[in-house]
């Protein structure tokens, strides 16, 4: 049996420092078994990229680093994956920046990746990749003639026909996805605009097992929503809460990576419509607002945190008092550990992106609270997490009176509904957890019917193994 090969962007540290939470909990296991490798882009840019993958050996599993020219990498990840796609991806298309060298350099990368990665592949090993940065590299790698199972999970939304034509190479990049044996989404809402975009781009058909037949070949496609590792998670908050006393004022809580999709000025403008609206919960409650940093280098994220600061002052200068501040804006990463005790002893979550894949601080904050005393989350309809937490309360972040409504409600909820609504989400979280989404990835994508080893054996012309350069 073959090796589970995963490639994404960014791999695990080496030395296992950023493990802890995400996808190399999900994937320690499956990467342990048969002596797994993981494949991701080297932290550091060089004008001398070694001309093959760069091994390190962890215990589990094998990391194997591509080095990239630093311009190369910019042009590449600042540029076409977060000034074209991410933008595309989240419905923001006024934010894509069209420069023809991006998407020169987003080609490039991934078959300068997709060389390195046929030397290493064979037939009967399984190849999972990750997320938009990569979307051309099944399509790279059969053309050097690499037979292994090649499945894809898009982390990010997947948008309507119409938006996804806004990206200037559409009819390239749903081809390039179409090459995947295995094309995973978050979401049911997602999954439709897949069927949708094949349908209309490649005149995809639908087929009675729910797979597209596209150009004679049958690509799976499928529906897995990721999550988190859910008993390690609560235990981290029940085990750092121990002996931390609760916040003086009921705290309402949000943790986003400082992105325009998180929707934090909306969520801003919720609050303050809450606290115009409501005088009596002046002094009796307070929002703590972390925000770290991300692709600083990219203007519209310049923007974002501008905006945000001004915002949280604003909201300060208005009803702030000498002993109480609105809002508390942490503009630096936490560690999970703080996060998960943060979560646990704050009442209610605010979870209000305008477009998010899924969104798993949704489930954190769920997975964090005591069963016995939960607080009350507030999550986004346009959040993938909303299609599975129905039992949320469930807000149009666009509309400030609707989140205002919310955190009051939010904030008065009796002990009894609480419980009730924690209990019901958690059940369902506990049972699909992260484990649950990568073996139902990886059952599936192994499932996939591929010309077996055994035949290759016999057509050994079939084999072609594509050298670099
Ligand atoms: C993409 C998709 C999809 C945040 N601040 C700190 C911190 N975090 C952690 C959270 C959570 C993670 O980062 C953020 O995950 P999200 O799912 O909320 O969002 P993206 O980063 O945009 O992720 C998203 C996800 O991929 C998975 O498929 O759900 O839709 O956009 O775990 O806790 N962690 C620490 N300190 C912080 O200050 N340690």
């Amino acid at each position: 049996m073959g090796r589970l090969v995963i490639v994404s962007n960014r791999a695990p540290s080496v030395d296992g420092a950023n493990d802890s939470g995400g996808l190399v909990v999900a994937l320690k296991d499956a990467l342990a078994r048969n002596g797994g490798l993981w494949i991701g882009c080297a932290p550091e840019q060089t004008d001398t990229p070694a001309a093959s993958l760069v091994f390190h050996h962890r215990p589990e599993f094998d990391i194997a680093l591509f080095e990239l020219e630093p311009d190369l990498y910019r042009d590449y990840y600042l540029g076409y994956s977060n000034s074209v796609l991410w933008p595309a991806l989240h419905g923001r298309v006024d934010l894509i920046d069209v420069q023809s060298r991006y998407a020169t350099a987003y080609r490039k990368v991934v078959r300068r990746l997709a060389r390195l990665i046929a030397d290493e592949v064979s037939a009967d090993d399984m190849i999972w990749v990750h997320d938009y940065h990569l979307i051309p590299l099944a399509h790279e790698l059969k053309a050097l003639g690499v037979m292994s199972r090649i499945g894809f999970f898009l982390h990010v939304p997947l948008p309507d026909l119409q938006t996804f034509k806004a990206i200037p190479d559409w009819q390239d990049l749903a081809g390039c996805l179409a090459e995947y044996d295995l094309v995973g989404v978050q979401t049911q809402r997602d999954l439709g605009h897949m069927i949708n975009i094949f349908r209309h781009i490649l005149r995809g058909e639908l087929r009675a097992n729910g797979n597209m037949g596209i150009d004679g070949r049958e690509v799976v496609i499928g529906c897995f929503p990721i999550s988190i590792d859910v008993r390690g998670f609560r235990r981290l908050a029940e085990e750092g809460s121990v002996n931390v006393p609760p916040p003086a004022l009921p705290r309402l809580i949000g943790v986003d990576r400082l992105d325009y999709s998180k929707g934090l000025p909306q969520r801003l403008a919720g609050y303050e419509t809450f606290l115009g609206r409501y005088p009596g919960f002046h002094n009796k409650v307070g929002l703590l607002q972390i925000a770290p940093p991300t692709r600083d280098d990219v203007e519209a994220y310049r923007a974002i945190r501008s905006e945000l600061e001004q915002l949280a002052g604003r909201i300060n200068g208005r009803f702030g008092t000498v002993d109480w501040t609105p809002v508390q804006y942490i503009h630096r990463a936490l560690p999970r550990d703080e996060l998960a005790v943060l979560f646990r002893l704050s009442r209610v979550g605010l979870v209000t992106p305008l477009f998010d894949g899924m969104n798993l601080v949704a489930k954190e904050y769920v997975a964090a609270q005591d069963q016995n005393d939960p607080g009350v989350l507030v999550l986004s309809q346009f959040a993938g997490a909303a299609e599975e937490m129905s039992q949320a309360l469930i807000v149009n972040p666009h509309d400030p009176q609707d989140v205002a409504e919310a955190i009051r409600t939010a904030l008065e909820m009796p002990l009894g509904e609480r419980v009730e609504r924690h209990r019901a989400l958690y059940v369902h979280l506990e049972k699909h957890d992260i484990a649950h989404w990568s073996s139902t990835f990886l059952k599936r994508l192994g499932s996939v019917e591929k010309i077996g080893p055994e035949w290759l054996a016999l057509f050994p012309e079939l084999q072609v193994r594509a050298k670099a350069g």
